[in-house]
């Protein structure tokens, strides 16, 4: 086995880059091992099928951290691809540099501004577009949205970023870069013209007429399983390389991403050469993705971890949590209309099959991470749908009082959870001034996640408080089963 510490670093020297320069320019604001196992392998796969280059150049809104693994080793790094028959990797060579905004925003507004820059895509998180999750508008008093209004020349926000870029290229007569959201968010491109809109609207209501009239914000549905990096994947890249890497990524084999077929100038890579979908209409398989994988991804982040269970996979191995999957997936079907030609009783086999990966370590506690900023597209527009009809939501309602025991931030040992979540401190809060009966009632009224309407159906708060009772008397694992035992819940 090599051992990293004597392997040659990845450089340009060992893997010079097989192109020349670049006419066109991506700049990927958001430089995160996701984006660098899925977009960047797409853009590489597009040159290499006879496109034309372009270049990548990524940004990093708040850590240098990215940036000072890459850029000793060139911007070069090893994408391991983990499936269950075994590992396979590529260096990776499409990355020409990180900028780190917060040392320097002005270089950021330089590269967006710069007439080469064709499109600015973004994999920023959901918390990373500042808005109010429920109501999908931007919000104006986050911090670094005030911030970023009062001082638009040193920007900390994605929105503020491109707003400034803008204007800054219609001034020079420059047309505007085309704006591709790859987050998981609904309709993520028509939310961020709405957020781009709500900001410029403050500062330059004719900024934003142009904006409006003249950019682009295609939407599109990204979907490959990326787990946040471990100390083995730089083992294994060296043992399937023979090189050092400090930046691995390691991801699924399935990749998908549809795209709205709608760029400045239509100016973009050829991705469809190498299995992109571009299309007119993205939304339903966008719902489908979103309510679907991202949905049950969640239910298994929740109800696993409280049923002390460390990654999906672990999840998924246990039967009964499996079970409850195929449950939920059964309650959500009937809300997703299905996208032309695909069978969703089939993508929901393949998403178990991908659930269950077990060269995929995907922590429950990762993807429990910021649900203030995920419940409304992954499980409330499904709850919204099943109660108009007058459906039951037995699954839909135990993963949302797992979540709200989730957040209660003690686990069923009795140890702390680390709840990562932009909105933590107030639901604490909310819980603690509400004692234990009131504690669902309390969480519900977060208008930002729940809107108005959850909280005055009567149907709703008795299905999440009574599971929510049960999660509290019997534990995670035994209420799951409980769940699956007596039909007549569902
Ligand atoms: C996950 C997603 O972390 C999470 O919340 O549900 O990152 C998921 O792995 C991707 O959307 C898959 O495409």
């Amino acid at each position: 086995m090599p051992d990293v510490s004597t392997s040659p670093r990845l450089s340009r020297k060992t893997h010079p880059s097989p192109r020349g320069p670049a006419d066109r320019r991506i700049v990927h604001l958001g430089i995160g091992a996701f984006a660098r196992a899925h977009l960047a392998l797409y853009a590489e796969d597009a040159e290499a099928a006879g496109g034309e280059a372009w270049d990548i150049l990524g940004v990093s809104l708040q850590r240098p951290d990215q940036r000072d693994r890459l850029a000793p080793q060139d911007y070069l790094y090893t994408a391991i691809e983990r499936g269950p028959r075994g590992n396979t990797a590529r260096i990776v060579n499409c990355l020409s540099g990180v900028l780190v905004a917060p040392e320097n925003p002005s270089n950021v507004l330089d590269a967006l501004a710069a007439p080469a820059t064709a499109i600015v895509t973004l994999t920023v998180t959901e918390k990373g577009y500042c808005h109010d999750p429920a109501s999908g508008r931007l919000n104006l008093s986050h911090p670094d949205i005030v911030h970023d209004l009062a001082k638009p020349d040193a920007p900390r926000t994605a929105v503020g970023f491109i707003v400034e870029a803008l204007r800054r290229r219609r001034l020079a007569g420059v047309r505007p870069f085309t704006v591709l959201s790859c987050d998981n968010l609904p309709a993520n491109g028509r939310l961020l013209a709405g957020l781009v809109a709500n900001f410029a609207e403050v500062g330059a209501p004719d900024l934003s007429a142009w904006i409006a009239a003249d950019g682009a914000f295609p939407c599109s549905m990204v979907d490959r399983i990326v787990p946040a990096a471990v100390p083995e994947d730089a083992v294994e890249a060296a043992m399937l390389t023979g090189f050092a890497d400090a930046a691995p990524v390691s991801h699924e084999p399935f990749r998908q991403w549809v795209i709205e077929d709608h760029f400045i100038d239509g100016l973009r890579p050829r991705w469809e050469r190498v299995g992109a979908m571009l299309t007119e209409n993205v939304e339903p398989f966008e719902l489908m993705k979103l309510r679907l994988l991202n949905g049950a991804h969640s239910a298994l982040a929740y109800v696993g971890y409280l049923a002390g269970r460390q990654t999906i996979a672990e999840a998924m191995a246990d039967p009964v949590l499996a079970a409850f999957v195929d449950r939920l997936w059964a309650e959500v079907l009937l809300t997703v209309p299905p996208p032309p030609e695909t069978d969703l009783v089939d993508y929901t086999r393949g998403l178990a099959e991908r659930f269950r990966n077990p060269a995929i370590q995907h922590r429950t506690w990762q993807i429990a991470m910021d649900g203030s900023q995920k419940l409304p597209q992954r499980l409330l527009g499904s709850v919204r749908d099943r109660l108009a009809r007058g459906l039951p939501i037995p699954c839909l309602a135990l993963t949302i009082a797992a979540w709200c025991r989730y957040v209660g931030g003690i686990d069923e040992t009795g140890a702390a959870i680390d709840v990562r979540d932009p909105l933590a401190a107030g639901l604490r809060a909310r819980i603690e001034g509400a004692g234990s009966e009131g504690a669902v009632r309390a969480l519900l009224s977060e208008k930002a996640i729940f809107g108005t309407d959850l909280e005055r159906h009567d149907g709703f708060i008795r299905a999440i408080e009574g599971a929510y009772a049960r999660l509290a008397r019997d534990g995670a694992r035994v209420t799951v089963e409980r769940y699956l035992l007596h039909k007549k819940d569902a």
